[in-house]
């Protein structure tokens, strides 16, 4: 039973391309020029991620659904069965029946910003667990969610897979943490603090995490270079994209993948009229990923108002889901 998706977003066509626009203008005009990486996911650009997750070479949502596949008695054990699971992000993805199976929620709430998105994934997941209540709701997951009445005095479990934490910086990180926590315990039974299960990359290797971020087929270079085909199309711009190469960097002061654009020759070219240059070797900074060990997780949580309670790693402990309490 799927309810109708509750609405909490108040941005229209226009106001996600003037947001686009003002980042793409602001971070092009930056010393180290740089676009914020969530201006990826066009509908191309997450067909891309969607054929990343399946090369040889990007091990993450293959490690971290082993996880999910081998440990459902430990999470049913851990958390405990009737909680209502809220999933920032809801997945298309096999990663969520996985933990609904282990755990025998007793309602599913999955917060996307991409309302179409939702009700498939809503549509999906409740066609496979027909007694589930299901109670989508739209929304930027980013900041704090009013949560639906429906699921009121239930005791919440907060479902955040896939390491998209990674993709912020540590201050965006430990803001983004603290709203979820708000967001879980708004209306909540004041005796069953929420949890939260999140999955984390580790730290390994830089040869293995570099060719998990440049893939020898080429797909992720493509994802990389659709988000200038996306600015050239939606903000008239004339970036020459045969003059942009794809870089993935490990930056290890910073434990974090590095995803860079970097000009074959000297380039010159406008978006929405504005005029850039960028000399051969200069690039454009399109996403972090960062990478944790279990203390840097730890310390992220605590950070956020989040007590570890336990840690699984894949098999060859390239991955971990941590489960916190507030
Ligand atoms: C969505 N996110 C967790 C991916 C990552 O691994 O940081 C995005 C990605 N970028 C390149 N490959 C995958």
């Amino acid at each position: 039973a799927v309810t109708e998706a509750l609405r909490i977003v108040d941005e229209d066509e226009t106001g996600i391309n003037n947001a686009f626009r003002d980042d793409v203008l602001r971070g092009l005009s930056e010393a180290q020029k740089a676009v914020p990486a969530r201006w990826f996911y066009d509908e191309r650009g997450s067909e891309l991620f969607e054929q990343i997750t399946q090369v040889e070479e990007y091990y993450p949502t293959r490690a971290e659904t082993e996880i999910l596949k081998k440990r459902g008695e430990e999470f049913r054990t851990a958390i405990g069965k009737g909680r209502a699971v809220v999933e920032f992000g809801s997945g298309s993805s096999v990663k969520t029946p996985l933990l609904l199976s282990a755990i025998d929620p007793a309602a599913y709430v999955p917060i996307d910003i991409s309302g179409d998105f939702l009700c498939a994934a809503a549509d999906q997941l409740s066609a496979k667990f027909p007694h589930l209540p299901v109670h989508p709701v739209e929304a930027d997951f980013t900041r704090p969610v009013t949560m639906p009445t429906a699921i009121a005095s239930m005791a919440r479990l907060g479902f955040f897979p896939g390491s998209t934490i990674g993709n912020m910086v540590p201050r965006t990180a430990v803001d983004m943490l603290r709203d979820m926590r708000a967001t879980l315990e708004d209306g909540s039974p004041e005796d069953t603090p929420p949890m939260l299960l999140i999955g984390m990359d580790r730290i390994k290797d830089a040869a293995i995490l570099e060719a998990a971020y440049d893939d020898a087929a080429g797909v992720t270079a493509a994802f990389n270079l659709n988000l200038v085909t996306r600015i050239n199309r939606e903000l008239d711009g004339t970036i020459p994209e045969n003059a942009l190469k794809h870089r993935a960097i490990w930056n290890d002061e910073v434990a974090r993948v590095e995803m860079h654009l970097e000009a074959t020759r000297d380039i010159a070219f406008t978006v929405c009229e504005r005029r850039f240059t960028m000399a051969k070797g200069e690039t454009i900074h399109t996403e972090n990923s960062h990478k944790y060990s279990r203390r840097s997780a730890t310390a992220l949580l605590l950070a956020s108002g989040w007590s570890p309670i336990t840690c699984w790693t894949d098999s060859d402990k390239r991955f971990m889901v941590m489960l916190a309490e507030a």
